[in-house]
């Protein structure tokens, strides 16, 4: 099979590191030449301008940069052609050091510290264990099975929730819309690691951090959203901590990114802010997978991790 060159298209990225490790190996455009470009093979991508993909009759396969693939269904002119997203353990690692990082700042009353700091406070309170800390997961895809590993490590009680319920060793699962409200009562820390699909769009909603568990050691319940903005509504998550039903919240994706400087969420004082920076997709771990991907494809062999059109993730 005839190699073809590779369409580079990673909007809000660098795209140079990206573009000199492709091209050890293949040859990598920026653009496709001309309305048709049937030179072209693959495409690498991230928030691709809509309907350049469009443009490549000879597509084989379409390579996300990012664990997320949101972005491709955004286009309209999405081709027929596989959709293959990263699983690599780099980026499982980024995104379990961040979950433990918040989740081991709220358990050990980092913004309460930092609030007493503040004020020259010195002042001690009660300290409880992670065995008494419920931390629920909304997602036990690659990233938050590696993230409820670490955990379990830690000490925490995991609980995980998704679509089928599939189980995981040390977890308790729960599945579908039925599993959904015993998981969040049962849920002292919720983490959100879902894909952003028509099916999770706006799932962490007041309605849905009523139901988290309040009375517990951490004197109240936290979220933790490290997925996608959109899973979100911004306007619910302020209500819910002004109202007490989230004492705290770490948000690294927001319904709209950048987030707008008019959003309360930045000076919220139990609010941790971070741009969409929990895991970011280095060139160095993530390219040498890619192209081995293209030369086994070309060898007869299947595409691995390929999305499912249907479930969009
Ligand atoms: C991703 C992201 O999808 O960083 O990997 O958002």
């Amino acid at each position: 099979m005839d190699k073809g060159r590779i369409l580079l298209s990673v909007t809000g990225f660098n795209p140079q590191r990206w573009h000199e490790l492709l091209s050890a190996q293949r040859e990598v455009v920026l653009a496709p030449d001309g309305p048709a470009d049937p030179s072209i093979t693959y495409a690498v991508v991230w928030k691709q301008p809509p309907n350049i993909l469009a443009r490549l009759p000879n597509l084989r396969a379409v390579f996300s940069i990012g664990a997320g693939v949101d972005h491709l269904f955004n286009d309209p002119g999405l081709p027929e052609a596989p959709i293959v997203r990263v699983v690599a353990d780099n980026l499982a690692g980024h995104m379990t050091d961040y979950i433990v990082w918040r989740v081991m700042d709220h358990h050990r009353q980092g913004m309460l510290y930092r609030s007493q700091q503040n004020k020259k406070i010195w002042h001690e309170p009660p300290q409880r264990a992670a065995e008494d800390i419920s931390v629920g997961i909304m997602g036990l895809g690659q990233l938050g099975r590696a993230a409820a590993r670490a955990l379990l490590a830690l000490g925490f009680r995991v609980n995980g929730w998704g679509r089928t319920g599939r189980p995981m060793e040390g977890v308790e699962t729960f599945g579908g819309e039925a599993g959904l409200v015993p998981f969040l009562n049962a849920t002292d820390i919720l983490v959100v690691l879902l894909p952003l699909t028509p099916a999770t769009r706006g799932i962490v909603n007041y309605k849905v951090l009523r139901q988290l568990r309040r009375a517990n050691g951490l004197g109240g319940a936290v979220l933790i959203n490290a997925g996608r903005g959109r899973l979100q509504k911004d306007a619910d998550i302020l209500r819910a901590l002004d109202d007490g039903t989230l004492k705290e919240a770490s948000l690294d994706v927001f319904e709209v990114e950048p987030l707008p400087k008019t959003s309360p969420l930045w000076a919220h004082p139990r609010v941790f802010v971070t741009p969409h920076a929990a895991a970011t997709s280095d060139p160095a771990h993530l390219v040498a997978p890619m192209l081995a991907q293209m030369d086994a494809f070309e060898r007869g062999e299947p595409l691995r991790n390929v999305v499912d059109r249907q479930m969009q993730y």
